[in-house]
């Protein structure tokens, strides 16, 4: 993969006549890697943490699926963590930039985990059985009705024993703390690197593509879904990640 992949993300460093709606395509693909890790709080953690989770819960010989897989940083953190399991991987996003990218740094990576990419929408795909479910900063990107019956999907497909690692952008029904984890956020997006023009620039193109929810609203839909148990692991700001679990 050539040096192009690691490209700075300067999208909306200049002035635009018009701002339009987001969209994981071949300019977003090529810069995402810096993208996600300069705007997500926590993601550099997380990433390693699936590795953990995944090595746990995964059980031998079963499938494991990375929904929304992106270039593929958690599909190869999960599947570091599928080492000598004789489990499989299946990596699916209906970006065709996203995935064919993917293909290349799955190629790169050393491990021999298989891992199948498929350019599809998570929403629609038959699921097979599977025993860790990985959605990193991907649900939020569903329309809010397409959740609920995702989610009970998964839980139907999961093993018992298997787990959903859900990691999601969240909102605050409290105005004040609502408030100050956005001022957060924007802080750490400066930190960055970003000006005030990219993260306004950024935050008008994704406000009608990403929605986020509350914790709360996470554990009772996943409640909803079936799942028995399900916990927040790690937060950072207005970005969390959950375990939710199917009983043995
Ligand atoms: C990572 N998990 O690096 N079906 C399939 N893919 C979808 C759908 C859908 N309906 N909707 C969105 N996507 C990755 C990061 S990014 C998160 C995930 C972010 C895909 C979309 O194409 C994109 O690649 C991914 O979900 C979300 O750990 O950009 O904040």
């Amino acid at each position: 993969m050539s040096h192009k992949s690691q490209a700075p993300d300067k999208l909306f460093s200049t002035p635009l006549d018009q701002i339009n709606d987001f969209q994981f395509d071949e300019a977003v693909a090529r810069v995402f890697p810096d993208m996600i890790k300069r705007s997500v709080p926590g993601y550099t953690t997380i990433i390693p943490m699936i590795s953990l989770i995944t090595e746990r819960y995964a059980q031998a010989g079963s499938c494991c699926y990375d929904l929304g897989c992106s270039l593929g940083a958690s599909t190869l953190a999960m599947r570091h963590g599928l080492r000598n399991t004789e489990a499989s991987i299946i990596a699916v996003d209906n970006s065709r930039s996203m995935l064919e990218r993917c293909g290349h740094y799955i190629e790169l990576d050393n491990e021999t985990t298989p891992v199948d990419l498929l350019l599809d929408d998570v929403r629609t795909i038959d699921y097979q059985p599977c025993s860790v479910i990985t959605l990193n900063f991907t649900l939020q990107f569903l329309n809010i009705e397409d959740r609920l019956p995702l989610l009970r999907k998964l839980y139907k497909a999961l093993q018992p024993g298997g787990v959903l690692i859900l990691s999601e952008k969240l909102s605050f029904d409290e105005p004040a703390t609502q408030n100050e984890q956005q001022e957060l956020h924007w802080l750490f997006k400066k930190a960055n690197g970003y000006s005030d023009l990219e993260v306004s620039q950024k935050r008008n193109a994704i406000e009608n593509v990403l929605i986020p929810e509350t914790t709360k609203t996470h554990h009772e839909r996943l409640t909803a879904a079936g799942f028995d148990a399900s916990f927040t692991w790690y937060q950072c700001f207005n970005f969390a990640s959950i375990i939710a679990m199917k009983s043995v």
